[in-house]
């Protein structure tokens, strides 16, 4: 195993489609199967700056656009050097929303209409409503047009359990393929 550097493994995708589930259940997963996982989200609320971007989302707190992005975007850079660390170690990380939200959630502002939103079965928190979720798929889908990412497709409307054998083996495949390869970058 010396060497041997962890995969960063990423579950993007609209609120409520099961990704904090299969997180969990992906890290359990590869900790039985004798590989070492940890699990991340973002935002990763605890940290100050966490703890703004967790007063906007709950609406405490108005913040500018740009602002609100920058946090967030910041709030991935602090856990950084904590990532590649971990990474280098041989940990593979399975992450809870990256940068692809950032990027979708953000450019759903610009997507979506000044008509009053629809409301859907959603929380109470910002972005929370079904005509907003749908901006960020698209957007989401728009990313995802580049292939040096290596997305795979989930269908959330199956069951946990298949979803989690789906998930599971696409991890472990590529644990198995980028286990000699350098750290690459998101997008250069
Ligand atoms: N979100 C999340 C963003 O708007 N930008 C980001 O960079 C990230 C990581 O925060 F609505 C949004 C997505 C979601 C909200 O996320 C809180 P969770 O996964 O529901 O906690
Ligand atoms: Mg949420």
């Amino acid at each position: 195993m010396a060497g041997r550097r962890g995969a960063l493994i990423v579950l993007e995708g609209a609120d409520r489609a099961g990704k904090s589930t299969q997180c969990r259940r992906l890290v359990q997963a590869l900790r039985d199967g004798g590989h070492r996982a940890d699990l991340l989200r973002f935002p990763e609320r605890t940290t100050e700056i966490g703890q703004l971007i967790s007063s906007y989302l709950m609406k405490e707190k108005d913040l500018e656009d740009h602002t609100i992005h920058l946090l967030f975007s910041a709030n991935r850079w602090e856990h950084v050097p904590l990532m590649k660390e971990k990474l280098h170690q041989g940990i593979t990380l399975v992450v809870d929303r990256y940068a692809f939200s950032g990027v979708a959630f953000t450019s759903a502002k610009e997507l979506r209409p000044d008509e009053a939103a629809g409301r859907g079965d959603f929380g109470s928190e910002r972005y929370e409503n079904s005509s907003f979720q749908e901006k960020v798929l698209q957007s989401f889908y728009h990313l995802m047009k580049d292939e040096t990412l290596n997305w795979k497709t989930m269908d959330a409307s199956k069951t946990i359990e298949d979803l989690h054998r789906e998930i599971k083996s696409i991890a472990e495949k590529t644990i198995q393929e980028v286990h000699n390869k350098p750290l690459g970058e998101l997008w250069k």
